[in-house]
């Protein structure tokens, strides 16, 4: 027997053979795009001349930049909308909820593969897939007809056993999981859930737990597909989807760590890192401004429904702003259809469109120096909107008691009435929209917002320049590229919205960019944990950054950065980063040379002095970096046979 991921993952080789490490290319079953990202991704896919998606399923989501204030959001809604329908691409409305919580309700399909143009692509592993978050360009190639490319992970197994007791949640067990393996934890594994605990959990549980497995930087997490996922497909009129993936065993994973859910407390986590763990009772008396329910990582009809249940015939504490996003329309309905809609209303929450909303910036910024405890599942500092805010994030249980007393609190405190859920969902997919029959004749809308897609130059045999930034360990890409409702209607816009790369970190950035032609970045560990948005690399080489080094990178973030012809490279010895700093002029020689052989190391030149480099490229990203880029490449490699035959 194999595990679930193993299994299909081997069902999905286009290239290479399942070995630890070893470089594989999977084909993709079905795709998913957002609009903060998924702009980007359509033009690039556009710039490759393919009449129509080759993909199984391929949707297209608008649920980040939903807050219409001036008209580059609602340029970028409408032209995605024209897109998809000429390319084949169904299209979600804005109003249809957060892609992640649709996809899982309407389009997860045991076995499948999904690539998604967001690091919470892997939410639909809750229904036994294999997703994965990646950068918009490697989306659009995988729209294209192109495989997906990646190091066979190896396979951490999350033993569960027990049940979860009252008050505590599946929020609680990827908290556990974070506590235990942190941010890093996860780089190059597939999690996947085997054990007895399995099958206590519900679908919508398992897509939270999977949801997060993102901040441990896992390349995906996976539940089995039994008879759990059987009852959900069928809930969602879905049955004839079903497949069983049956869950490994002990000897199928490379570790396995166990958590036992019966044990399990309720846990939060500090600011400003996921992986900051604490137990909800150990920080009680925290006094709390805002509380935030909602996200793709709580905002399924249990989370709300309990979150109802737990205010019903109460009010919100007079010093805390309750906001609540139904993670769909569906969610939404049938909050509305069961009475919980009132209940919410009459507790004082402030009900928000079915979107990412404050998760990602997009309004509800906290106070200054507020307090804001959220369901959500990232905490890094200014992602708010508010830079001295302190995000807190927790279970919906936890968060709704904590609206009811103003103070951290342990849910196991107060009454948690028993929910009693449907036996099928309200299904109404109106809001998704088909493609045309013929997309040959939808023209294309693209609004003044709508800029060219920035393409890398052939890389040079020396590059030269200096250290525009030092940063130190777990830089996020929202330090990077900061996101929020001033930013993100950029995304479309390269040369506006690199004004504001690194803004949050040094102001002067931009400028310092600008006047030395670009330059270099020296980065801690894990440089690049987060998202995937591409603009943290597209916005940095727009502005002439060359390579970034770093004593470690995370995973999307570094194909992102080869994808945008900047070399992601790592320092041979770690101690080597005290010994660079700002303004450091850098000298790297003989790249061409050094890209074409076989050597994985190369020296360069910091301040006059030697200093010795590593990388894991494989020949394939050695191309992708000599030509510029994977856009290039691409256009390079693609066999014009049939228009969708890519280099392996
Ligand atoms: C996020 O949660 O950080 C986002 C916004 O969803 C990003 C995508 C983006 O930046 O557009 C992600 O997770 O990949
Ligand atoms: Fe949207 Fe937040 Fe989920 Fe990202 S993490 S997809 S911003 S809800």
């Amino acid at each position: 027997m194999a595990s679930a991921a193993k299994k299909i993952l081997e069902e999905h080789l286009t290239r290479g053979t399942l070995g630890q490490g070893k470089e594989i290319a999977i084909k993709i079953d079905q795709t998913l795009t957002q609009d903060a990202t998924g702009t980007m991704a359509c033009l690039q896919f556009e710039s490759m001349n393919i009449p129509k998606v080759k993909t199984e399923l391929s949707v297209s989501y608008v649920d980040h930049n939903t807050l219409q204030n001036g008209f580059m959001n609602a340029d970028d809604h409408k032209y995605l909308q024209t897109v998809a329908a000429k390319y084949g691409i169904k299209f979600s409305r804005p109003g249809n909820g957060i892609c992640h919580q649709v996809h899982a309700e309407r389009f997860a399909f045991p076995g499948k593969t999904l690539l998604g143009s967001d690091s919470h692509t892997p939410t639909s592993g809750g229904v036994g897939m294999i997703a994965i978050g990646a950068g918009g360009l490697d989306v659009a190639v995988a729209m294209a007809g192109g495989p997906f490319h990646l190091k066979t992970p190896k396979i951490l197994g999350v033993k569960l056993s027990g049940r979860l007791s009252p008050g505590v949640s599946a929020k609680d067990v990827i908290l556990e999981v974070l506590r235990q393996i942190d941010v890093k934890g996860g780089v190059g594994k597939i999690i996947e859930y085997f054990g007895d605990g399995v099958k206590t959990l519900s679908v919508p549980e398992r897509a939270t737990i999977t949801n997060m497995g993102a901040e441990t930087g896992a390349t995906t997490s996976i539940f089995p597909s039994d008879d759990v996922t059987k009852e959900f497909l069928k809930k969602q009129g879905r049955e004839k989807d079903y497949v069983e993936i049956p869950a490994g065993t002990d000897e199928d994973f490379d570790e396995v760590v166990e958590i036992n859910l019966s044990k399990l407390e309720p846990l939060v986590a500090k600011p400003h890192s996921p992986g900051k763990v604490a137990k909800v009772k150990d920080l009680k008396d925290l006094k709390v401004d805002q509380v935030c329910i909602g996200s793709c990582t709580n905002s399924s009809l249990k989370d709300l429904e309990t979150v109802a249940a737990i205010l019903d015939g109460k009010v919100v504490n007079q010093n805390v702003s309750l906001t609540i996003s139904p993670g769909s329309r569906q969610v939404l309905e049938m909050l509305s259809e069961s009475g919980a809609l009132k209940k919410l209303l009459k507790a004082g929450a402030r009900i928000l469109e079915c979107a990412c909303g404050p998760c990602i910036g997009m309004g509800q910024s906290p106070p200054s120096k507020g307090v804001s405890v959220r369901t959500f599942n990232r905490n890094f500092e200014g992602r708010s909107g508010t830079k001295d805010a302190e995000i807190y994030l927790v279970s919906p249980e936890t968060a709704a008691a904590t609206a009811l007393t103003g103070k951290l609190t342990d849910p196991r405190e107060i009454d948690i009435p028993e929910i009693k859920l449907p036996k099928s969902f309200t299904i109404d997919d109106s809001m998704i929209i088909e493609p045309a029959e013929d997309g040959s004749k939808v023209e294309v809308v693209k609004g003044p917002n709508i800029k060219e897609v920035p393409v890398g130059k052939e890389l040079e045999d020396k590059i030269t320049g200096i250290v525009l930034l030092k940063v130190g360990d777990n830089i996020t890409t929202d330090h990077i590229m900061p996101a929020g409702a001033k930013i993100l209607p950029l995304r479309s816009n390269i040369p506006e919205i690199s004004k504001h790369v690194f803004e949050q970190v040094d102001e002067n950035f931009y400028k310092r960019a600008i006047e030395n032609s670009g330059g270099f970045v020296v980065g801690g560990e894990n440089y690049g944990q987060g998202s995937s948005r591409e603009h943290a690399a597209l916005a940095p080489m727009h502005l002439g950054v060359k390579a970034v080094i770093a004593k470690s990178f995370a995973r999307i973030h570094k194909a992102n950065l080869i994808n945008f012809g900047i070399l992601p490279l790592e320092f041979s010895d770690p101690k080597d980063y005290e010994k660079m700093g700002v303004g450091d002029e850098i000298v790297i020689d003989g790249l061409k040379t050094s890209l074409t052989s076989s050597s994985n190391e190369m020296t360069i030149k910091a301040r006059g002095k030697e200093f010795k480099l590593k990388h894991d490229f494989d020949s394939r990203q050695k191309r992708v970096l000599l030509d510029g880029g994977l856009l290039n490449h691409t256009k390079k490699t693609a066999v014009k046979t049939d228009g969708n035959c890519f280099m392996q």
